[in-house]
């Protein structure tokens, strides 16, 4: 039998929880009251779409998602997947007219919750960066989550769509996630035959380089990751 008390027992687990607990605490007193730990809710309401977002960035790539387009949910399922980012995504939007309102918002949603997420990105590795073959394919993604909204897209479609959707619609997707997730955001297929490798290929790509750009560097302590103290594009 242990002579420890219960709250000696959890006073010592205390002592040795790695520093990521730390700095979470940090992130939950510079958060609003609703945010606990790197974990963030979104609601997103327009004429068009009705959208919320729950993600979770220390996790471990557990997913809900439903927007009403097959291939979508599909893509957000590898985002979560390879990110190990939770995701709980339920998207409900004009599909009668297209997929576009319905895709554009829910990358909208998304980065909100993200950027809500990591707060003031103190800790963070800050830059992200994968190559991801797909049989015949072969994309590279590089990100800074720098709080600089940026939009690198290289990438064309063999095919004008893929299941119900518009490949053009993937650009709409990107540019809105690297707004609202505030990042530098570059994404290049470098060679490729198969729409459907080619756009996999790019969420897999931001999923692996999220993962690692988000992860909280214990050689870092709280400090944000500049020079100038500060990430934000305005400043
Ligand atoms: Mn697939």
């Amino acid at each position: 039998m242990s002579p420890k008390t219960a709250p000696a027992r959890k006073a010592a687990r205390a002592k040795s929880a790695p520093s990521v607990k730390a700095k979470t605490a940090v992130a939950v007193r510079k958060s609003p009251a609703k945010f606990v730990g790197r974990v963030a809710t979104v609601a997103r309401k327009t004429k068009e779409t009705s959208i919320s977002v729950t993600v979770k960035l220390d996790g471990t790539g557990q997913y809900d998602v439903s927007t009403g387009i097959g291939f979508l949910d599909h893509m957000l399922e590898q985002l979560s997947r390879h990110s190990l980012i939770d995701i709980t995504c339920r998207a409900q939007g004009d599909l009668h007219i297209d997929a576009h309102h319905t895709t554009e918002d829910s990358g909208i949603a998304i980065g909100e919750a993200i950027t809500q997420a990591l707060g003031d990105r103190a800790g963070i590795a800050r830059y992200g960066s994968a190559y991801i073959p797909m049989d015949e394919t072969l994309t590279r993604v590089a990100l800074d989550a720098s709080n600089r909204p940026y939009l690198i897209w290289r990438v064309k479609f063999p095919r004008p769509k893929v299941g119900e959707m518009d490949t053009e619609l993937f650009k709409e997707w990107f540019q809105a996630f690297a707004q609202a997730a505030g990042l530098t955001l570059h994404v290049e297929n470098l060679y490729g035959e198969n729409s459907h490798h080619i756009v996999e290929s790019c969420f897999k790509g931001l999923a692996r380089a999220l993962r690692q750009a988000v992860e909280i560097d214990p050689r870092k302590a709280d400090a944000v990751p500049s020079t100038k103290g500060v990430l934000g594009g305005s400043l």
